[in-house]
């Protein structure tokens, strides 16, 4: 989107500008701040965008905010060019801050360590401080609310540079080609208080803007701006009046840091890769040169397996493979097309029936994941009139389904079934939709399904829950938090989703509900209609893992034992971990590189877990996950709980 600045380049007739500035803050407290330059006629549209801006803040929705819009004589603009940027390297906090402290020396700062250290200590402030760059005594006039550097823009006019996101990059580079014009400001160094933005700069008028790439981790809301001052005492108020009042457009911003080099997609993906990296976000396959089991060999490595969705063991069962091997000789290795052309074989339709009987639904749709099963079945009943209320730790398959729904989405506090009641009270929607992980995939809790659907049914909502992680490990009979909560008929969900993959030992995924809605998700669900169908194998290998499911009921009530044993052996050795209604068993672990050191020892122990990181979880909420079967003994998950006991609370 492009507002404002587009037209103020081009109409240099009217000799009036508004100047547009936005604040919000929440129980009193400074959520975001952005501003603008525009002429008469864009003032609207940047309205609109700073307001977007405010309101779709990471830190939460504000509860205040306020856009003024000022005159401003043309004349009292001046422009100035943006500072040259290049990026420096960092792969570490300690290395980005010494480079910092190394081109702020350049820059004639006297003691930039110490400075560093001053601003670490200063703790949050709205605005910057100004440090003598000889002394490094404070100068600001107020301490705590430092100096705010306003009535700036950029005069190209970027998406995002104008929008409602704001672009970390080059509102900071017109923010420091201002401030490095100032009189007497000799250097600047900021660090973002975004805790997802790492990236900070040391700029001054010799150096350029110079980006730092790490300057802190990941989740670290602790950021600041100083401006070293070298002029005559007498003149800093000047300088002051220069950085809060004076007009600036700032001319040449790039949209993003080197925007205008041309790069291979390779070089693109390298860049990216690095930064991965260098976060602990980097994720590789390990290779598995055994057969799906609780033991395995995984990059030649024999190990516990400790991360198999495969609950029940039944991947590996030759009852399970036997009727796969039968149906690929009856049925062939592929379908040939999609569901509704070649793709529904006999197999397809008898395994949609059984489904349909587990879950007490009169229909089953089958799906190819999980995943597509939920982005199909969200989008096939939502449209763009319609609100999806969606827990915030649902899987990211259900995220993705209602952004390709186009439904407005409410997230809910995790399981706080006050602040679902809140959001289906304010909504006007066409049709409601409530969405849940009944089992939540990296929490490995339960949902509470009866709350959910009292709330439902009160304010005239449809429920869909997913039920990956509880089908073949919650109920008695591994039907899931259905048969768990003895919900049935108008009490039980409209949508019951679950997946062939994980406790069925085979791949797919499906839904269960009625045979209208099944008929409605076959003509409208995307990811159904557009891709091949399953394979007949993987249809008859899940019918075969529901008859062993349910002629050897010990499975599940063994796999949910193993879970209750292991989470007590965790704790009994000081470890807390979640879960537990489930095969999932959480383990906090800090930052994202604990979790990914503690996954790699444990490997080297020949324990494979998964170490979770972002995006699957928050920033800063990694952790390991343990999954349990039912076919691991007493003595493997003992030896596991002694083996993380001794690297999470032992610190190994
Ligand atoms: N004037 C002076 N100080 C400010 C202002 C302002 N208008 N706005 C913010 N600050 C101070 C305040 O103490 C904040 O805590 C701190 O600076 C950081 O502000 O090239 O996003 O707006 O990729 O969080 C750097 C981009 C982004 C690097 C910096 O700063 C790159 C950023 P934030
Ligand atoms: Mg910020």
């Amino acid at each position: 989107m492009y507002w404002g600045m587009d037209s103020l380049k081009r109409t240099e007739s009217s000799d009036v500008l508004f100047s547009v500035k936005m604040r919000s803050s929440s129980g009193g407290r400074h959520v975001s701040g952005a501003e603008r330059f525009s002429d008469e006629s864009g003032v609207c549209g940047v309205v609109s965008g700073l307001a977007t801006r405010a309101l779709s803040h990471e830190r939460g929705t504000p509860d205040m905010v306020n856009i003024r819009v000022e005159s401003v004589p043309r004349g009292e603009v001046v422009h100035i060019p943006a500072l040259k940027v290049r990026t420096e390297r960092a792969d570490t906090p300690q290395a980005g801050i010494d480079a910092a402290a190394r081109l702020l020396l350049k820059a004639g700062v006297a003691d930039p360590g110490r400075a560093l250290e001053i601003l670490r200590c200063a703790g949050q402030m709205r605005g910057a401080m100004i440090l003598d760059a000889r002394t490094l005594e404070r100068l600001e006039p107020d301490f705590s609310r430092g100096v705010r550097v306003t009535n700036m823009d950029s005069s190209e006019a970027h998406p995002g540079g104008v929008s409602s996101v704001k672009n970390h990059f080059s509102e900071a580079l017109v923010l420091a080609s201002k401030t490095a014009s100032a009189p007497g400001i000799i250097a600047e160094f900021c660090v973002s208080d975004d805790p997802g933005y790492v990236t900070g700069y040391v700029a001054s008028r010799d150096l350029g803007y110079v980006r730092i790439e790490k300057l802190k981790e990941y989740g670290d809301s602790r950021g600041g701006r100083i401006f070293f001052y070298d002029g005559p005492k007498a003149e800093l108020d000047a300088a002051i009046r220069y950085l809060e009042q004076k007009c600036v457009v700032v001319d040449g911003v790039p949209p993003y840091p080197d925007s205008h080099v041309m790069k291979t997609a390779d070089e693109n993906a390298v860049a990216e890769l690095d930064m991965l990296r260098r976060s602990g976000l980097y994720r590789e396959c390990a290779v598995s040169e055994s057969c799906a089991g609780p033991r395995g060999v995984f990059d030649g490595r024999e190990c516990l397996v400790l991360c198999s969705n495969d609950y029940l063991d039944l991947a590996r069962d030759s009852r399970v493979v036997s009727a796969a091997e039968k149906a690929a000789g009856v049925w062939g290795a592929g379908t040939g097309g999609a569901r509704l052309t070649t793709g529904t074989q006999v197999p397809h339709v008898e395994l949609e029936r059984r489904l349909a009987a587990l879950k007490g639904k009169d229909s089953a749709v089958l799906f190819n994941s999980g995943y597509t099963a939920n982005a199909g079945v969200i989008q096939a009943y939502c449209g763009r009139e319609d609100a999806v209320f969606s827990d915030e730790l649902n899987h990211a398959s259900i995220i993705d389904g209602c952004r390709l729904s186009r439904a407005s989405v409410a997230v809910y506090r995790h399981c706080r079934m006050d602040d679902l009641e809140r959001l289906l009270a304010q909504s006007s929607a066409r049709r409601k939709l409530v969405v849940t992980d009944s089992v939540f995939s990296m929490d490995g809790d339960m949902a509470p399904l009866p709350e959910i659907m009292r709330l439902a049914r009160r304010y005239g909502a449809a429920v869909m829950i997913d039920e990956a992680h509880a089908t073949g490990v919650v109920g008695a009979g591994g039907r899931g938090v259905c048969e768990n909560f003895g919900l049935e008929g108008d009490e039980a969900p409209e949508f019951v989703m679950g997946t062939l993959s994980k406790a069925l030992g085979s791949a797919g995924g499906f839904v269960c509900c009625s045979a209208v809605l099944a008929d409605l998700v076959r003509n409208r669900a995307r990811t159904f209609i557009f891709s091949t169908s399953l394979p007949a194998s993987a249809a008859a290998a899940a019918d075969a893992a529901l008859d062993v499911m349910m002629s050897e009921p010990w499975r599940v009530s063994r796999v949910r034992e193993n879970a209750e044993y292991l989470a007590s052996a965790l704790e009994s050795r000081g470890v807390v971990c979640g879960g537990r209604c489930a095969a999932i068993i959480p383990v906090p672990a800090g930052g994202e590189e604990a979790a990914v050191l503690a996954a790699r020892r444990l490997a080297s122990d020949g324990i494979l877990v998964s170490a979770i990181r972002y995006p699957s979880v928050a920033l800063g909420a990694a952790r390991l996950r343990c999954t349990v079967m039912c076919s691991h003994t007493h003595e493997e998950l003992d030896f596991a709980a002694e083996k993380i006991a001794g690297y999470l609370v032992g610190g190994g």
